[in-house]
């Protein structure tokens, strides 16, 4: 008996010391985060997309509504080949578009194959805000939209079509070639090569030290219609938690759903690991369990902690990313499991 209320009594005392140890840790990551935006994406361009968020950002407001806006630069690019306007196309020659975006409070909206919508982030974000669900697609995210005054607009350009054009000549409508096609060091349009590598993740911290993310993307080039990558899906192309730190995701979407990438990157975050030593342990479970397959492969990561320390990690060599902060700027190389 005594040895019981002993036990209880040393219990509560432990409990006690862990939550005030959490408590000095949580206030101690927001006097570091404090009045310190900053803003990550995926690939060197999104330096604009960037520079969009930091409007909202450095005036003092909620990072949700900066990646929201900062991703919408891409989005609207006719020359970004990934995202939005200009998206490549499916097999069939249609753009389809997936976003999701998530708060710090862990809200969440997302919509997948949707076609004709410029923005799909605002349509994702009105799903999060408008709607008791997390995930719309396709036509039911289409009726969504128009129902919240968006206009469906075309968004396949002459360079689109005609690279789709080229593609299905020696493709011959096979999706298996998309993975082939990566073997030939000239074809570029796959994801993670030079014209399929502006998929933009982004994550922000805002001047109250909150984080929010969002993800957009066209997707896998000339996929089969229907297809979905890890982009639109919470957990797989993004991941966001407030009391750890928040994580994205570029490449191959299906390496990346399979290992559900950005929920394991802020979970390794979650058990201690830098924001880089994160991404590079979640790329090496693709490589355990794909093998020699990942040499064929790129999936990219980036994330940031509580205290504002940003990282990332790829497959491949070439995965570049943009962060602005207080002090400006920067566009950095992200070291990669394959040189
Ligand atoms: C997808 N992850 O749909 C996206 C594509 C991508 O750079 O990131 N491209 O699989």
């Amino acid at each position: 008996m005594l040895n019981r209320r002993r036990f209880l009594q040393s219990t509560a005392l432990t409990s006690l010391a862990l939550l005030l140890k959490k408590s000095s840790a949580l206030a101690h990551d927001l006097t570091v985060t404090k009045n310190n935006p900053m803003v990550i994406s995926t690939w060197a361009p999104n330096v604009k997309a960037n520079a969009e968020a930091w409007k909202i950002l450095g005036t003092s407001g909620r990072a949700v509504d900066a990646v929201e806006a900062g991703v919408q630069i891409p989005e609207a690019d006719p020359t970004d080949q990934s995202v939005g306007y200009g998206g490549l196309p499916d097999r069939d020659g249609k753009v389809t578009l997936d976003a999701c975006i998530m708060d710090e409070f862990g809200n969440c909206g997302a919509v997948m194959f949707l076609e004709g919508i410029i923005h799909p982030i605002k349509v994702a974000r009105l799903v999060m805000d408008k709607t008791p669900h997390v995930q719309l697609v396709g036509e039911g995210a289409l009726q969504f939209a128009l129902s919240n005054g968006f206009k469906v607009e075309n968004l396949l350009t002459t360079e689109s079509e005609k690279a789709w054009k080229d593609w299905i000549k020696n493709a011959k409508y096979d999706p298996m070639t998309i993975p082939k096609l990566l073997e030939q060091k000239n074809f570029k349009n796959n994801p993670g090569q030079q014209n399929n590598h502006d998929t933009i993740g982004m994550l922000a911290m805002d001047a109250a030290g909150n984080l929010s993310g969002a993800c957009t993307t066209s997707g896998m080039a000339f996929k089969m219609r229907g297809r979905v990558g890890d982009s639109p899906i919470i957990g797989a192309g993004l991941f966001v938690d407030n009391e750890i730190g928040a994580a994205t995701a570029t490449g191959v979407g299906e390496e990346v759903v399979r290992t559900c990438g950005s929920h394991t990157v802020v979970e390794l975050m979650r058990q201690g690991l830098k924001p880089a030593e994160a991404c590079k342990k979640t790329v090496e479970r693709i490589i355990k369990k794909r093998g020699t397959k990942a040499k064929e492969l790129q999936v990219g990561y980036i994330a940031v902690n509580t205290k504002g320390e940003f990282g990332a990690y790829a497959l491949q060599k070439g995965f570049t990313y943009a962060v602005q902060t207080k002090a400006g700027s920067k566009v950095y190389d992200a070291k990669s499991f394959y040189s």
